[in-house]
């Protein structure tokens, strides 16, 4: 069974807790049950949430050395690391870029992304939809195998 890694970074694991205007009420565990059992049986969820920069690093190197999909939720490193856009780059696991917000639609600072370019795609602003969109985006056939 493939395996998707979905990666969380800082303060996410605060979800739930605070600013549910922006975020909304669920935590970070609800939002994995919920995706697990969107998955069901067409894919292994490796759920992980980290406030470390370089242990997102380890994990999307690990990700690329198991040919995993990865969702990262990258949180404000989003818009501050090289580090994770090397990874990524460099792991070439298919990754595809989430976040909770429309980040667009906020602060000039979350408008710019360091890892967008290197990613499959990018989904924002959806809640926790966000991660489901997201994993049936990393399950759809390639287009050329679609009938
Ligand atoms: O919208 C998203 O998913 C973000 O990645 C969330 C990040 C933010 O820095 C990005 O610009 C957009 C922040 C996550 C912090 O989450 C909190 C949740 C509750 C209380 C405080 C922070």
């Amino acid at each position: 069974m493939r395996r998707i890694f979905v990666l969380n970074g800082p303060n996410l694991n605060l979800l739930g807790t605070r600013e549910p205007g922006i975020y909304g009420t669920l935590s970070l565990a609800d939002i994995e049950e919920r995706l697990t059992a969107r998955a069901g049986d067409r894919a292994e969820i490796v759920f992980r949430q980290s406030n470390h920069e370089g242990e997102l690093v380890t994990w999307i190197q690990e990700a690329g050395a198991e040919n995993a999909g990865v969702m990262l939720n990258a949180g404000a490193y989003t818009h501050t690391s090289v580090a994770l856009r090397d990874a990524i780059a460099g792991a070439k696991a298919e990754t595809i870029e989430i976040h909770l917000s429309n980040t667009h639609a906020r602060e000039p600072f979350r408008h710019r992304s360091y890892i967008s370019a290197v990613c499959r795609g990018v989904i924002a602003g959806f809640g926790p939809l966000s991660y489901e969109l997201a994993l049936e985006a990393l399950l759809a056939p390639e287009p050329e195998a679609q009938a």
